[in-house]
């Protein structure tokens, strides 16, 4: 008899640090390497079953985390500090990414082709890769785990799934509704553990022939150079550090909450969020009033959660710290909202006169900071918007029709926001942004069949 000594992990709640949620057995690295094994022993079976029964288990998981709503949200908000609402939106948003990929079940497969000769019937047919692996992170510890795992699961793959350990509780909670949900054994694996442990025993399996992964752009760095070499599809989406421009012609109220929500919403935890603005100097003054009449608005413990973790915590906090020593003025918020002991609460904040040359202005804050910038006019904005290592997302307020669309022309993102925010994104979507924040196929939609599928091509000589 072998006796398995697991490590047991305990979560607390980021509102209230000394409360603890609940306990998680984390995964020894033999158990990870053999639920691997297991989820190739199940690839066959499952890339057999027909795609319309493969989405049909899909459909009926979105009924279930449907009915369980409260639960799951009730469960991520304690363990990443979200608000309630927040949580509900997203598990909301997980329902309808389910309900789309559970048609694509019914939808083409490949397309036939003329050939040269009459007598040949050529044609493409989308196959599965085998054993995927879906590394996700804690910010949106439902949604970007479904928009990973929906696609990977009806294209036929058997998946490895890794929640981050931060939202662990979550991630076991959604792979029991799965189970619930009719998916056969071994085809949906959840691995509960660290990144440097169980997660570099499964970047490191031969059976597993894709990562997709959501997180830091260090982690996306270590994932490209360990598994890059042996050939693994490899699809990364990191950082960010979103831009938005205000032009003298915007309807200044809309433009202001926007670019708020952008930047506070999931208190700035999203690589979608905004964390730049550039104001045309006409309108500069009367902007900013209206950015910060818009941070008011907001209610530190109601409206927005803690940030996640003490880690978070001490970063954003260091990161407001650097920006005050590097010269840039605060003109909101700046600190935490009451001792950390009470929960990892920082309010809200704005800097103006930030240059390039700060920190604040290049680097991902991951927190509800915003960089606020006056520029002479479009041309020294769109430059300085692009003026970035990342290429996530970017916003244009305005109501002049060339600016808009000289600006989706010329931005250097993957997502282009005219007179709408940063953030967001909706399952039939393509997903993703170019320079440093993306690495790989887009996620969601039909894109996300570029990188869940191989193809082949078919030739029948009907002679
Ligand atoms: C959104 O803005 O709603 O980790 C989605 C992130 C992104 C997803 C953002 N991959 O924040």
């Amino acid at each position: 008899m072998t006796t398995i000594i697991r490590e047991i992990r305990e979560q607390f709640n980021p509102a209230k640090p000394s409360e603890c949620i609940g306990q998680v057995e984390l995964l020894t690295l033999d158990e990870t390497k053999a639920v691997v094994s297991a989820a190739q022993a199940a690839f066959e079976g499952w890339k057999n079953t027909s795609s319309v029964a493969r989405g049909e288990i899909l459909r009926v998981m979105a009924d279930l985390l449907e009915q369980n709503i409260d639960k799951v949200a009730e469960t991520a908000s304690r363990e990443m500090g979200k608000t309630k609402n927040e949580m509900i939106g997203e598990v909301k948003r997980g329902a309808s990414i389910l309900r789309y990929y559970a048609q694509e079940g019914m939808r083409a497969t490949g397309e036939v082709l003329p050939s040269a000769s009459e007598a040949k019937v050529l044609y493409t047919k989308r196959v599965p890769l085998g054993v995927v692996a879906a590394i996700t992170p804690w910010n949106f510890p439902v949604a970007i785990p479904l928009w990973k795992i929906a696609p990977a699961l009806v294209y036929g793959n058997t998946v490895v799934w890794k929640p981050s350990i931060e939202t662990a509780l979550t991630g076991k909670l959604i792979g029991e509704l799965f189970e619930q949900a009719g998916m056969p054994i071994n085809v949906l694996n959840v691995v509960q553990g660290r990144g440097s442990k169980v997660g570099q025993v499964i970047l490191e399996a031969p059976e597993v022939k894709a990562i997709t992964f959501t997180g830091s752009n260090g982690v996306g760095q270590s994932i490209l150079n360990t598994a890059g070499p042996t050939n693994k599809k490899i699809q990364l989406e990191l950082g960010g550090k979103n831009a938005a421009i205000i032009l003298a012609d915007a309807n200044l109220k809309l433009a202001a909450r926007l670019t708020i929500e952008g930047a506070m919403k999931q208190t700035g935890q999203r690589c979608t969020a905004t964390s730049r603005v550039y104001i045309e100097e006409a309108i500069y003054k009367e902007a900013l009033e209206h950015l910060i009449a818009e941070a008011k608005k907001i209610e530190v413990g109601i409206t927005m959660g803690p940030v996640s973790s003490i880690g978070q915590y001490e970063d954003i906090l260091a990161a407001i710290e650097k920006a005050k020593s590097e010269g840039a003025d605060l003109v909101f918020g700046g600190g935490p909202t009451k001792d950390k002991s009470e929960g990892y609460y920082i309010d809200p904040t704005i800097f103006t006169n930030v240059t390039h040359e700060m920190a604040i202005a290049r680097e991902e804050v991951f927190g509800p900071v915003l960089a606020v910038m006056k520029v002479k006019d479009y041309e020294e904005a769109i430059r300085l918007s692009n003026d970035s290592e990342f290429g996530l997302s970017a916003s244009i307020y305005t109501s002049n029709i060339q600016k808009a669309f000289d600006f989706i022309n010329r931005s250097e993102v993957g997502l282009v926001q005219v007179n709408d925010e940063t953030g967001g994104a909706e399952p039939q979507a393509p997903f993703g942004g170019v320079k440093n924040s993306s690495t790989g196929a887009r996620e969601q939609g039909q894109a996300a069949k570029e990188f869940f599928t191989t193809m082949k091509t078919v030739t029948i000589n009907t002679i």
